[in-house]
């Protein structure tokens, strides 16, 4: 395989998006954070040339239906990368870590095994705030991370 010097690599531009499809599942749980974060992605996708037909955005109702709807979207030819979209919050019991260890577990499989990626979006937080904070919030927005991500690895 051909070698590089480090300095021939570009490992801070985003590549243009406008010939790519994006397949988005976001999670009805907790709207107003999801909400946030699909707005944040849709953006940045277009930001970088990705036409708005060309960004086809599903709901599931919750976090731990992302795993169906990006395999069912990673089974469609046409994605160049699928993004998931959720946001699960603390309860009293033990239900956050299923929630989230499925959702992690289940889109690590998908990425071992279908031939397109699908970026991690979903945020677990402790509570409301620190979710606010990550949805457009004092610490950004994990949508608008997740849309650079897909456009990287849409490149790969
Ligand atoms: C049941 C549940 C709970 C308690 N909390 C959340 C949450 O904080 N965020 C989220 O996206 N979904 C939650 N859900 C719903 C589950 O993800 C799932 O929709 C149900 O268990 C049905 O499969």
């Amino acid at each position: 395989m051909a070698t590089k010097n480090l300095s021939e690599y570009d490992i801070t531009t985003v590549p243009d998006a406008s010939n790519m499809i994006f397949g988005v599942v976001v999670a009805e749980w907790n709207p107003e954070i999801t909400g946030a974060l699909l707005d944040g992605c849709v953006s940045t996708l277009e930001k970088h040339g990705a036409l708005p037909e060309n960004i086809h955005v599903k709901t599931v109702p919750g976090s731990f239906e992302l795993i169906y709807g990006a395999h069912q979207m990673t089974l469609n030819d046409g994605y160049d990368a699928v993004i998931i979209l959720g946001c699960v919050i603390r309860g009293e019991t033990p239900h956050f870590d299923y929630i989230c260890q499925g959702v992690t577990e289940g889109v690590a499989r998908l990425n071992a095994t279908s031939n397109i990626p699908v970026v991690f979006g979903l945020l677990t937080t402790n509570d409301q705030q620190q979710a606010l904070d990550r949805a457009g919030g004092r610490l950004g927005n994990k949508g608008d991370e997740c849309a650079v991500v897909a456009i990287k690895m849409a490149k790969f």
